[in-house]
């Protein structure tokens, strides 16, 4: 019954087909997932600020407008995949790619090869350096050209394609950098820490 309702509702576009990760199906929708409240931010500038620290030369806290006024990437045709098996393809996001916030804070200690990412509320998910290098990693404001629904991780989440997207934390408020691995919000529940969905890393061994 539940496959009749997806084949309805949920078609994998003809062709698409090596787009889709197995145990997965596509979804025109999208869908909401969290685990909390969404957060209400009445002035940004007065209440919400993004902040770098852990293994970094020196912390740094970027206002609102300063972390706007960074330089910005849109990317194009991305598909996105949730643990829960629904996939999104052809997603388009914009906001400051990872490689290039690097460039606007202070040197990192050689030490640093892990980030976890901090969310208003408490939420974390963790990811090598490495991965967060990669071209399609952004500190996400804007989905489809419009600024990020509430639900959906505004004003800002970080945007982490080719991990299951529970690593793409929504309402993103700082980033931690960290010499050795520590697991994040459902890392620590049984997710599994790689998460890369073309391995279907679900869940921890
Ligand atoms: N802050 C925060 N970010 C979060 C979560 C959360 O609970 N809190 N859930 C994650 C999970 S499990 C998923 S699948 C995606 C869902 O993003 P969406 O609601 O925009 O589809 O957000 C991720 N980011
Ligand atoms: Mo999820």
């Amino acid at each position: 019954m539940f496959d009749a309702f997806r084949k309805k509702f949920d078609r994998t576009p003809p062709g698409a087909e090596e787009r889709v990760p197995p145990g997965q199906y596509v979804t025109e929708k999208f869908p909401v997932l969290h685990y909390g409240d969404v957060p209400n931010y009445a002035n940004l500038e007065q209440t919400w600020d993004f902040r770098v620290f852990g293994d970094i030369t020196e912390p740094k806290t970027f206002s609102y407008s300063e972390f706007r006024s960074l330089p910005t990437v849109t990317v194009e045709n991305i598909d996105i995949h949730c643990v829960t098996r629904w996939s999104k393809l052809g997603t388009r996001w914009t906001g400051i790619r990872f490689s290039e916030f690097l460039k606007h804070i202070p040197a990192l200690k050689p030490a640093a090869a892990y980030v976890l990412a901090h969310s208003e509320g408490g939420y974390t998910a963790n990811l090598p350096l490495e991965t967060m290098m990669d071209d399609d990693v952004l500190l996400a404001y804007k989905f489809e050209d419009a600024e990020l629904a509430p639900e959906h991780g505004y004003p800002l989440r970080l945007f982490v394609p080719k991990k299951y997207f529970w690593k793409s934390a929504k309402w993103l408020r700082a980033i931690e950098f960290m010499s050795s691995d520590r697991l994040g919000f459902w890392e620590r529940y049984g997710y599994n820490n790689h998460a890369d969905p073309w391995l279907e890393e679900r869940y921890a061994e």
